[in-house]
Order: structure tokens, then sequence, then C-alpha cells
């Protein structure tokens, strides 16, 4: 009721002054104009100034949106001259041969564990978080008759909880049950014995049938592979994707096309190729597409939309040239030629992408052999990168490097595995201009 009588009352009032203002208008200018809205919402539109009580309503917003955009410019300035702080932590020092980590909540508890890989050990094991980012003593989930190269966590079985996929050394893609708080099944499920020197896994769904599938990479056979997950814990054969990754040591998996289905990349130093094979969304694969052969052997590939435009972009580590660098996705199915973030990552082995400085901007990591570094690149928001930033020096054979809340405080830290003997450290973030806006 009140409404409708204010209502009344408001169109009366617009009324009364559109025709003050009609009366006003000189030759030459366009008529101001009032109108509202059935929701009585007022839209005033003018050529010239608009005046409320003495106050130039546009003059404001300009300079509010001045004073916006130079906040902006000093948050920019205070990151770039200012950047988070890591502190490097040791959560297993004494082990040789470690060749990957990475982070994942395999207890259920919510904090997130680190699952790794030693070589020389012929060990799979993982550490479990005590909620701050201190980590239990080693757990050696399995010893296994082969070495191991990289494992990674993901629900095969459909339970919600995290099980284990490993590549071994020679021939084998096995499989790890999670049966409840991070007790595993001792015995490896084989998922294929069909791959020479397997190197690389990765799981997701392929056929969006809501089993979480498994890619392969193998070395000697030039192979990319992938399994499709039954249902039931068990794979079908394998399904080979391409035999054109000449040595292929890396697989990753991610939709880069935008059409729903997970594309595969891959990264072959035997031809220096990093490509990707299109989903068809039937359960087969395009052939083999080259991003680029600008990388001299590359040997890591990861996927992230590093200019922010909604289309995954293409990362890859390539350790001839000690690279880390890009390929912009175009949005079309194509991407832009090979983009260096940096080539001092002697014998670069290992790249990831996450947002270290709470800029909304994914930011890049490198882990580098022969110099024993973890390092990142800032992203400054338009596709261009900080010099290399040091996070240490101190990470012996550095193979792998991941980034995760480890210490559950809202910013990303850093995972290493370093194979000559620094074994698994994370790096904890201190970002003061991150803190800062937060307590703000
Ligand atoms: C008026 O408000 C209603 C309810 O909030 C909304 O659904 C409608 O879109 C609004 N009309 C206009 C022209 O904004
Ligand atoms: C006011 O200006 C806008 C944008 O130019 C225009 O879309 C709208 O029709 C105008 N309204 C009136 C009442 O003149
Ligand atoms: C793995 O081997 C170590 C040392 O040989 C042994 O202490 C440990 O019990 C084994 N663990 C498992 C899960 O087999
Ligand atoms: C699992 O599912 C596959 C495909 O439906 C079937 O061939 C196989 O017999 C099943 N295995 C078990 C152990 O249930
Ligand atoms: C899958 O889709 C591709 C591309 O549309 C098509 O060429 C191919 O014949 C299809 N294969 C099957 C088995 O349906
Ligand atoms: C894809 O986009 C790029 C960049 O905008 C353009 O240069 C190229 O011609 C496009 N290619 C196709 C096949 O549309
Ligand atoms: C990207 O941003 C940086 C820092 O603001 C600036 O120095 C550089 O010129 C920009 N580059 C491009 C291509 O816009
Ligand atoms: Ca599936
Ligand atoms: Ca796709």
């Amino acid at each position: 009721m009140g409404l409708r009588r204010s209502w009344a009352g408001f169109c009366l009032g617009v009324g009364l002054v559109l025709v003050l203002v009609a009366c006003d208008v000189g030759a030459g200018v366009e008529e101001p104009s009032l109108a509202f809205d059935e929701n009585g919402t007022l839209f005033i539109n003018a050529t010239n100034r608009v005046v409320v009580n003495g106050v130039d309503v546009q003059a404001l917003a300009m300079a509010f949106s001045a004073a916006s955009s130079s906040l902006d410019a000093l948050i920019e300035l205070q990151r770039e001259l200012n950047p988070p702080q890591f502190e490097q932590h040791a959560i297993s020092a004494t082990m040789d041969g470690s060749r990957s980590a990475c982070a994942a909540d395999l207890d259920g508890d919510g904090f997130l564990d680190v699952l790794s890989t030693n070589y020389l050990q012929h060990q799979i094991s993982w550490y479990r978080n005590n909620g701050d980012g201190s980590f239990s003593d080693q757990i050696v989930i399995t010893n296994t008759s082969q070495s191991v190269w990289y494992a990674t966590p993901a629900d095969l079985s459909g339970d919600g909880q995290l099980d284990i996929v490993s590549v071994w050394h020679n021939d084998m893609i096995a499989w790890y049950l999670n049966t409840g708080n991070g007790a595993f099944s001792p015995e490896p499920m084989i998922i294929t014995t069909d791959v020479k020197a397997g190197r690389s896994v990765f799981a997701t769904d392929f056929n969006n049938d809501g089993y979480t599938d498994v890619v392969s990479a193998s070395m000697d056979d030039d192979k990319i592979a992938w399994y499709r997950n039954n249902g039931n814990s068990t794979f079908s054969a394998q399904i080979i994707i391409s035999t054109d990754a000449v040595e292929a040591l890396s697989v990753y998996a991610a939709d880069l096309n935008n059409d729903g289905f997970a594309d595969v990349l891959s990264a072959s130093p035997g031809d220096d190729k990093v490509a990707w094979y299109r989903n068809n969304g039937n359960g087969t694969f395009t052939n083999q597409i080259v991003i680029t052969t600008s990388a001299d052997g590359p040997v890591s590939v990861y996927a992230a939309d590093l200019d922010g435009d909604g289309h995954l972009d293409v990362l890859s580590a390539s350790y001839l040239d000690n690279k880390i660098a890009w390929c912009r996705n175009n949005g079309n199915g194509t991407f832009s030629e090979q983009l260096v973030i940096s080539d001092a990552a002697d014998m670069a082995y290992s790249v990831y992408a996450a947002d270290l400085d709470n800029d909304g901007h994914l930011d890049v990591l490198s882990a580098s052999y022969y110099d024993d570094k973890i390092a990142w690149y800032r992203n400054k928001g338009n596709g261009t990168f900080s010099d290399q930033l040091i996070i240490t020096e101190a990470a012996n054979g550095a193979y792998s490097v991941f980034a995760a809340d480890l210490d559950n405080n809202g910013d990303i830290d850093i995972l290493s595995a370093s194979y000559l003997g620094d074994g698994i450290a994370w790096y904890r973030n201190d970002d003061p201009v991150a803190h800062f806006f937060r307590s703000t």
C-alpha cells in the first residue's frame, strides 16, 4: 500500500521535473531526459553535467574510478617489490632417489597429505599432514619389485577415497586401493603391462561416465594410451591414442577446447614435441596435433589458463634448453608459437602453475635438476611474467614441483622432490601483501 502511494507521488514529481527541464534546454544541446522503470529506478540522461544538490555526479564517479585504479596499481607495485617469501621445511630429508611428490587428502581428514615415489628405494610412500603443515614420518605404502617413476592420487574405485595410480620403470601401470583412513591394499592391481618403459600417468574421466580413467606415456614404444574404467574396479585393455610421441615422457589431460571432454597432452623429448590429442567425445581421440617443436627436450607438460581468457594454455619444461615456456590457447583449437618464460632452469624437469601471490593470476613454477632449483615466475596478469624468482637452490637434484595449501592458512605452498639426497621438502608461503589485504 505504502509503495503504491509513493509510486503515484513519484510519477507526479517526475512529470513536473520533465517540464522544468524541457523549458531550460538551449539550442544545439540534446534534450536531457528523466525516466523511471516499473521498480522506481530513476534514469537521468544528459549530454552535459548532472548536478545533484550541487555535486557533479559524473566527476565524482570518475574520481572514484581513478582512485580505485591507482589502488590497483599500488597493490601491483607492492606485489612486485614485495613478493611472497618461502621458507623451506624438510618432510623427509635423508633419502636418495625421490622422484615425485604431490599433495592430496589421502586419509579424508581435510588436510592435504603428501604422496611420493622413491626410485632408488622402490617405494611409494605418504606423509600424513598433522593439520598445521607438520607431517608424520614416512609411511610406506608398498615396496615395489621395480623402480617407480611416478604415482598420482585418483579415486578409481568410485568410493570417494583417493586411490593411487603408479607407473613402474619397465612395463607396468598399477593401482592401489584406499581401504579407508589412508590404509592401502598392499598388492598392486595391474592396469596394463603393455607399455615399454612407462614414464607418466594421469587420471581423469575421459568418457564422462563418472568413472576415473587412466592415460599413460611410455618411452620405449613412443606411446600415449588410455585405459577405460569399467566401473567395477577393472579397466579395459590398452587403447592406443598415438605412437607418434618419440620417447614420450610426460602426459597430462585437460579440456583444451571447452567441449566438456578432457583432451590429452604429451611431451616427448625424442622428437621435441609438445602435442595434444582432441577427445572426440565417443571414446576416440584425434591423431596427434603438434603444438610446438621449439622446446629442446620437453619432459614435463601442464595446462593452465595463464592469461585469464577462459582457455587453458599449455606449459612445458625442456631439459636441453633449460626452458620454461608456454603456448597461448587461441580459443579456436590452435595455439600461439612458444612464449619463453625463462631459460634459466638448468636441466628443467618439472613445471606447474598456481596463484602464489593471491592476485587471481596463475603463476608458474619450475624444478631444475642441475642447479638444484625450485623457482617461480610471477604472472603480471597480462600473460607476461617476472624474471625467475628463486625459492631454493638447495633441492639437490630437483625433479618435481607441486603447489597446494599445505598448512591450511589460505595461501599456496610449494612441494618438491629431489633425487640426490634432499628428499621431499615443502616451502611455507608467507605473503605479506595477501595477509595485509585479508586482515583489513
Ligand atoms: C524489477 O524488479 C524485479 C524484481 O526484483 C525484477 O525481476 C525486474 O527485472 C526488475 N525490472 C527491471 C526493468 O529492472
Ligand atoms: C538514455 O541513454 C541510454 C544510453 O544511451 C539509452 O539507451 C536510453 O534509451 C536513454 N533513455 C532516454 C529516456 O532517453
Ligand atoms: C618395506 O621395506 C622396509 C625395509 O625393507 C620394511 O621395513 C617395511 O616394512 C616394508 N613395508 C611394506 C609396506 O612392505
Ligand atoms: C567388470 O565390468 C566389465 C565390463 O562391463 C566386465 O566385462 C567384467 O566381467 C566385470 N568384472 C567384474 C569382476 O565384475
Ligand atoms: C567418433 O567421432 C569421430 C569424430 O566425430 C568420428 O570420426 C568417428 O567415426 C567416431 N567413432 C566412433 C567409434 O563412433
Ligand atoms: C585462430 O585464432 C588465431 C588468433 O586469433 C588466428 O590467428 C587464427 O587465424 C585462427 N585460426 C583459425 C583456424 O580460426
Ligand atoms: C604487462 O604488465 C607489465 C606490468 O604492469 C607491464 O610492464 C608490461 O608492459 C605489460 N605488457 C603488456 C604486453 O601489456
Ligand atoms: Ca570414465
Ligand atoms: Ca575437449
